[in-house]
């Protein structure tokens, strides 16, 4: 046999053709809708970006065959990986060959510091076409560095001129698009020509509003991770003895637990905007999930799912302000910094806080207090991302039963494994739905690059109908901004999507939630993301899609 180089399914994915808009597949014209407003505090949004405030949306509407005049293009990724990246500059690619042969793309490689470093590559038919339909940010890589300051834009725009860029597209979330729209405003206000298009990723699925209705990967993702969920839901339902723990990526919104709690039905699932709502405390979550495990050891059912969102220790209240304080006294704290043992710096730290959070602090399990004093990122605050909450709830739920246990007041077992999961599914080759919207995607932003547009996100919209249905446009970023306060300032960014407690999926959830805690026939078990078969099984949005929709 010879050696592989390829997997079947990635040899037959290579050849998928995603599906596009009825309305992309004819010759369109831009049509402009009506002039916007940003989501709120519209004065200082005005005042900060009068080029690109108040654009009208953009739809398309058939239109003759149209010459278009050659354009050269660069794309960067920017951030997490998420399914479908591939795919929108697949469609970007195709959609700029489409309007003109001539037309050129550029990847600029690891990141938006491509674009400061002048790394970059041409990306042609041969490159692009190994990268069809297929999962990961590889093509050209990705990173986290920020285009926030003036001398970045300079350079971003000296490589431009040198290559003959008209356009950039960005790709990323909240935070990239944010800066995707204040280079836009930068380039149109210094007349530099070059266009900014953003398009909406993030597994993480706080990226959406109005107009732009998921962000993509969200859907490949969570599909992964129900299929764990459910496998894991069907290997305690047989061997009915172990408590499963599983943490979800999600950096700060429960969009992804959340939906996996739709997918799979498990006994619990913590959902940190309500943490935060009814202003729980970490005892507050260690007893209601004590409640429901002696609840169903009474049945003599010593086993079950416990989903916890990655974010969950940030929405506690006075988590919160515990890592505030902390991030406040150690950040380039020169004494902290210069301390040998752990045990020195935790006795600094304690001589520091206030008298709340030396309470909450105390209450930790010694490993978590470790990590928050010590695990910092580079700008000295702590690396939520890093706490193994999962962890972290087990051995405070174990003490806490053997409290109980001992008083004679349970009488199950209690056997916790922990899991994590999060990078198993950010680069899983994209569902068809993944696919086929960032293709559409990628072309759209083709589009609106033709036509000279600037400051605008891709969008394509209609999504729980049929991928022919679906309506393509262009949203101004402006409109999704307002002003937050971030390290200290206030400052223009685009609105962030937590799930919404007064909204269909977290109201299903909670409708569902009591039976599925104590239920033994609950559990759904998702299977594998199908690509080829019954569109019923292969081509559905999400859980949340479809109720926000209801
Ligand atoms: P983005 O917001 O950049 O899309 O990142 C999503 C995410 O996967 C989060 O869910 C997670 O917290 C984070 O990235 C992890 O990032 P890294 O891989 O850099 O550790």
């Amino acid at each position: 046999m010879k050696t592989m180089t390829k997997s079947p399914l990635q040899i037959a994915r290579a050849d998928y053709q995603p599906k596009l808009p009825n309305m992309l597949k004819e010759n369109v014209a831009l049509k402009m809708g009506e002039a916007t407003t940003s989501v709120a505090d519209q004065e200082e949004i005005r005042r900060l970006f009068p080029h690109t405030y108040g654009m009208p949306i953009i739809t398309f509407e058939k239109s003759e065959q149209r010459e278009h005049p050659q354009v050269a293009v660069g794309v960067i990724l920017s951030g997490g990986q998420a399914p479908g990246g591939h795919n929108v500059i697949c469609g970007l690619f195709d959609g700029l060959q489409k309007l003109n042969p001539k037309n050129k793309l550029y990847g600029f490689l690891g990141g938006p510091i491509g674009l400061v470093e002048h790394k970059y590559k041409e990306l042609t038919a041969d490159i692009v076409d190994e990268y069809r339909n297929t999962g990961g940010f590889d093509i050209i890589g990705s990173g986290r560095t920020k285009l926030e300051e003036e001398w970045q834009y300079e350079k971003g725009r000296e490589i431009c001129e040198k290559l003959g860029i008209n356009a950039l597209v960005i790709i990323g979330g909240d935070d990239s698009n944010t800066n995707a729209c204040i280079l836009a405003e930068y380039y149109k206000q210094t007349d530099a020509k070059i266009q900014v298009i953003g398009c909406p990723k993030t597994i993480d699925g706080d990226l959406k509003n109005e107009m732009i209705e998921a962000s993509f990967g969200f859907d490949t993702a969570c599909k992964v991770y129900s299929e764990l969920i459910g496998n894991i839901q069907r290997d305690a339902n047989s061997s009915k003895k172990y408590w499963h723990f599983i943490r979800l990526m999600g950096r700060s919104a429960s969009h992804i637990a959340l939906e996996c709690a739709l997918q799979s039905h498990p006994n619990v699932c913590i959902i940190s905007e309500e943490v935060e709502a009814r202003d729980m405390t970490l005892d507050d979550i260690v007893e209601s999930i004590v409640d429901i495990i002696m609840e169903r050891a009474g049945n003599e059912l010593n086993f079950g799912i416990i989903l916890i969102p990655e974010g969950l220790i940030e929405f506690i209240p006075a988590m919160k302000v515990l890592i505030a304080e902390l991030n406040e006294l150690l950040s380039d704290n020169e004494d902290f910094n210069t301390m040998h043992t752990d045990d020195e710096k935790r006795q600094f730290v304690k001589g520091l806080l206030t008298e709340k959070s030396l309470q909450v602090y105390r209450s930790l399990p010694k490993g978590i207090a470790r990590q928050l004093t010590l695990d910092r990122d580079p700008h000295g605050n702590v690396q939520v991302s890093l706490i193994e909450t999962e962890k972290m709830l087990i051995e405070m739920i174990a003490k806490r039963l053997a409290k109980l246990k001992a008083e004679g007041r349970y009488v199950g077992k209690f056997s916790a494994i922990s899991h994590f999961f999060g990078y198993e599914g950010r680069c899983a080759i994209p569902s068809n739905f993944d696919a086929d919207y960032t293709y559409s995607l990628g072309y759209t932003a083709s589009l609106l690059i033709s036509d000279g547009k600037t400051g605008y996100m891709a969008s394509v919209r209609n999504l729980t109908s049929p991928a022919d249905e679906w309506i393509a446009g262009g949203v101004p970023i402006t409109m999704m901004m307002n002003m937050e306060r971030r390290q200290g300032k206030m400052k223009p960014v685009i609105q962030k999507a937590l799930v919404r407690l007064d909204r269909t999926p977290f109201k299903f959830f909670e409708a569902n939630r009591d039976k599925w805690a104590s239920d033994r026939g609950s559990y759904i078990y998702p299977g594998p993301i199908q690509y080829f078969g019954p569109t019923e099984v292969c081509d559905q949005p999400t859980l949340t899609l479809k109720l926000e929709k209801e």
